[in-house]
């Protein structure tokens, strides 16, 4: 809806600098149209679980291949989505694993967290549910029979939306949506609806979002991380490349990890990095909706 549709350079003003609210943050360029949606939504009077659920629906509903029933199956041919959404105030969290068939898988982690004793469903026991909820669903059948004869190291498809809003009222809530990893291991279960991997907010703090191989993220509960930078004092944008710099320096891939955060924070400053030269992320305020080019890679320095 608002501003341009073009990319911001990496080498643009610090992006931390801004601060205003509301604000929503998401991954990818393809956020830009979540987020116009959850704007929309915010100066509309709606909350900021409506934002995040209804932002991150249009990108389930629109044919990605990395999101909804649209993305990437796995080893046997079958779609097996990830999602999960939190609430800042009272802490609260929601998640659906290895969903099949459900055609918003956000929808599904949003009723876990407002509707059960719990945090997160996973496989049948999550589809049961959401379909228990009325939600809208299709069937989906098993296409290959041995794993084995389809990829399962597949790079393409990286590309998961994680979406933070902060609320005009200094409440934050984010969510993230996925098929994970094309080609995955029926069953696998990657970071994105892992609280404080793919995805944490802290209603104290600030929020952040994962993108990229999960299996990189999740061991060192990436999103945790860069809250707790920020918790430190680090702005959004050094709290992610902080983050990384902390798991290359442990990790054997050193920074060929393909990961990447997006980060807000209470006062309303945005941030990004990653180790995907490609990656993206978009920024929306009252007023302008923008694009902005990977503004870690370049800069993080060797850990060791
Ligand atoms: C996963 N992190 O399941 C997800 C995939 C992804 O951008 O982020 N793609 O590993």
């Amino acid at each position: 809806m608002l501003g341009s549709s073009s990319v911001i350079g990496a080498d643009a003003k610090n992006q931390s600098e801004h601060a205003e609210s509301p604000l929503i943050v998401s991954t990818w360029d393809f956020g830009k149209q979540a987020n116009d949606v959850g704007m929309k939504i915010l100066l509309q009077g709606g909350t900021i679980l409506d934002a995040v659920e209804q932002g991150i629906k249009t990108i389930e509903s629109s044919g990605n291949p990395s999101v909804g029933l649209s993305g990437g199956p796995n080893a046997v041919g079958v779609v097996q989505l990830d999602a999960c959404i939190m609430f800042g105030p009272g802490h609260k969290a929601g998640s659906v694993a290895g969903i099949e068939g459900i055609k918003h898988p956000i929808s599904a982690a949003r009723r876990v967290m407002e509707k059960t004793r719990h945090v997160l469903l996973v496989g049948e026991g999550a589809r049961m549910f959401a379909l228990e909820q009325g939600l809208e669903s299709v069937e989906q059948k098993q296409t290959i029979n041995k794993p084995g004869a389809a990829k399962t190291d597949k790079k393409a498809g990286h590309d998961t939306i994680a979406l933070l809003v902060l609320g005009a009222d200094g409440n934050i809530a984010g969510g993230c949506s996925t098929s994970g990893l094309g080609g995955k291991l029926p069953g696998r279960v990657g970071d994105s609806p892992i609280v404080g991997s793919g995805l944490y907010v802290d209603n104290e703090v600030g929020a952040a979002g994962a993108t990229g191989l999960g299996e990189n993220v999740m061991r060192y509960c990436g999103s945790f991380m860069v809250v707790e930078f920020m918790r430190q004092g680090l702005d959004p944008t050094e709290a992610c490349r902080q983050t990384i710099r902390r798991i290359a320096s442990q990790d054997p891939l050193g920074f060929n990890l393909s990961i990447n955060f997006v980060a807000l924070d209470k006062r309303g400053r945005f941030g990004a990095a990653g180790t995907d030269h490609g990656f993206k992320y978009s920024v929306t305020s009252r007023t302008t909706s923008q694009v902005f080019a990977n503004p870690g890679v370049l800069e993080i320095k060797a850990p060791r």
